[in-house]
């Protein structure tokens, strides 16, 4: 149970605390601030306390909070038609595929819901594509992932994490993957066997830390995977819909995967909407019967899809989070010192990392909401800066100044 602090916690915040830590699974730990509502890249809690959003839910809320022509989109929609399921055809369903593909330079989409779904469609395109187009004998198809890796929490997610915590417990788990070092073309080329299908990797580790590998890292390893005949798969859930100041963390190396995996923003911040696309010889491996999902593709989160994509485009918001997103890590760097050891990142993806000294980023994150801002720690000693992208310049400036003020200040 969170100690009362009134800093913090308003008086209607402590209610939900305690009522959510009794009814709820404790698989969280969350800052103790209950949001309320929401606009752009500002929310407030119950006690109308405001804070910036310097998180935007992972990347989810890359459009901000209730972005209004997706709300509307999203409103008109689920007034017209929300659900069919896939077995029948809506008119949603064939422009989001339209729109999709040729956003991503894609033969072909198949929709899912979470990101975890998604990561678990491509593990099954890599087989079977293994199986049944390069010719691996049953069973035997290998995926190559890298230490320090997320994708999900799905039992074959875990199974081939290497965070202790993710797995323990949660055994028996699915064989058939391979751990190699992240940012290490070579330990790639060693790893690969004849029974390779496929090298599942994130352009940026976010849990990682905000890690990104040396430059050339991805082209290396795409010419290695199309050398040895297998699928570059790009989990660009986080990275991707212009996160890392491009559309995609890929095209920092001009990097066309094989297969692509899509999920967060995709929703336009109100809903789950994955995505995995790949090539027609690829994605031509399902038939019908094979993979599926009741929501995938539901009417409403295809309109939504489009309609975010639409605005990402249109509103230019990749080259904006690389303007944004440049200035800020430029200002973000003259902090090192004390307390931080490097600022690094891509484009509004943005990780602090903090010197032994200054001890864990959770209490620095816990710092920072009594001074108004919203962000997280990832592993024990970085702070995840990932705000909107439409943020506005003057409320980076304002989240820099207590950043600086903070960590300039005493260890809390
Ligand atoms: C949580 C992290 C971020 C992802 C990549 C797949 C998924 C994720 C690259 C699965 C999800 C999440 C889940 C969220 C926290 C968040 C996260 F800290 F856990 F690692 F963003 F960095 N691939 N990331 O980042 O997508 O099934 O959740 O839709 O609370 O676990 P999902």
């Amino acid at each position: 149970m969170p100690a009362t602090d009134p800093k913090t916690h308003g008086p209607k915040t402590q209610s939900h605390l305690d009522l959510s830590d009794r009814l709820s699974a404790h698989n969280y730990s969350p800052l103790p601030v209950v949001v309320a509502n929401a606009s752009g890249a500002w929310v407030e809690d119950v006690d109308g306390r405001r804070y910036l959003d310097m998180l935007s839910a992972y990347s989810a809320l890359n459009f901000g909070h209730g972005h209004p022509e997706i709300v509307d989109t999203f409103v008109e929609q689920a007034r017209k038609l929300s659900l069919t399921s896939r077995a029948f055809h809506n008119d949603q369903f064939a422009p989001f595929c339209e729109t999709i593909t040729r956003f991503c330079g894609m033969d072909r989409v198949l929709p899912m819901n979470t990101g975890a779904e998604a990561v678990e469609t491509a593990i099954k395109t890599a087989r079977k594509w293994g199986y049944k187009v390069k010719g691996v004998a049953d069973g035997q198809a290998e995926i190559i992932v890298c230490e320090g890796n997320f994708h999900g929490r799905t039992v074959t997610i875990v199974s081939f994490s290497d965070d202790a915590q993710y797995r323990d417990g949660f055994g028996p788990f699915t064989p058939g993957f391979k751990i190699i070092p992240y940012g290490d073309a070579a330990a790639l080329e060693q790893a690969i066997t004849p029974n390779t299908v496929g090298f599942l990797v994130e352009p940026i580790q976010g849990e990682g830390g905000i890690v990104v590998p040396p430059d050339g890292y991805l082209k290396t390893c795409r010419e290695l995977c199309t050398k040895n005949r297998v699928l570059f798969m790009a989990d660009e859930i986080q990275t991707g819909l212009g996160r890392t100041g491009r559309r995609f963390a890929c095209d920092h190396e001009g990097v066309q995967p094989d297969v692509l995996i899509l999920g967060k923003a995709l929703g336009g911040g109100l809903m789950p909407v994955s995505a995995v696309l790949a090539s027609d010889e690829i994605m031509g491996v399902f038939h019908p019967g094979d993979h599926g999902s009741t929501f995938g593709g539901n009417p409403l989160a295809c309109a939504v899809a489009r309609k975010s994509l639409e605005v990402l485009e249109r509103d230019r918001l990749a080259e904006r989070a690389d303007r944004l997103g440049q200035r800020f890590l430029d200002k973000l760097r003259g902090l090192t010192g004390r307390h931080v050891s490097e600022a690094r990142g891509k484009g509004l993806l943005i990780g602090i990392a903090l010197t032994p000294e200054a001890g864990p980023a959770k209490a620095w994150c816990k710092q920072l909401l009594h001074e108004g801002m919203l962000c997280k720690d990832t592993v024990e000693s970085v702070m995840r800066i990932a705000p909107p992208l439409v943020i506005e310049e003057m409320d980076l400036d304002w989240a820099f100044e207590r950043i600086a003020r903070t960590l300039r200040g005493e260890r809390p």
